[in-house]
């Protein structure tokens, strides 16, 4: 079976619901994508298998989502090179900033190109992750410009009631 260029991670499977969006952003542009459930603590050898066999498997982009203690986009980027997209998921204790501090203080070495919390940073993610493919992909960004077009001309100028 061939590898898709973006792979979707996520520590638990309560954490969809927000991935979900970065998966619909990315059927809507014809990315294919694989989605998989990577916990840092609770399956760590998945892991490391995951971020072992990245670049051979052929992935150009990772979307690692993670709630509270997140270490998932971190661990991933230590493991490949592969560029790691964080998504900070929202939590019900801390409203997610605990998520976003995890991911977003990496040290020095090992980046990950981390969302705003939630939805939008799940949707974000994968925006970022077409943008990257499309400096190879000329089609992807004809479809990316399109897309961003359509949005900008969805905006009305004149607020309604
Ligand atoms: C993290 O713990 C996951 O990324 C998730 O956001 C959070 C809660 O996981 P569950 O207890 O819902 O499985 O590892």
């Amino acid at each position: 079976m061939t590898t898709p260029p973006v792979g979707i991670i996520m520590g638990s499977q309560s954490d969809w619901a927000t991935m979900r969006e970065a998966a619909t952003l990315l059927e809507e542009l014809y990315i294919p994508f694989e989605a998989r459930i990577v916990s840092a603590h609770r399956t760590p050898d998945r892991l490391w298998d995951y971020g072992k066999t990245a670049v051979d498997r052929g992935l150009q982009v990772i979307i690692a989502g993670a709630g509270g203690a997140a270490h998932l986009p971190g661990m991933m980027a230590s493991k490949t090179r592969v560029p790691v997209i964080g998504v900070p998921v929202q939590t019900k204790a801390l409203s997610g900033v605990d998520s976003l501090y995890s991911i977003l203080q990496m040290p020095r070495g090992f980046p990950v190109a981390t969302m705003a919390i939630g939805s939008a940073g799940a949707a974000n993610a994968a925006l970022m992750a077409a943008g990257i493919l499309a400096l190879q992909d000329a089609e992807l960004a004809k479809r990316l410009d399109d897309w961003r077009d359509a949005l900008s001309a969805s905006i009305p100028e004149v607020p309604h009631d």
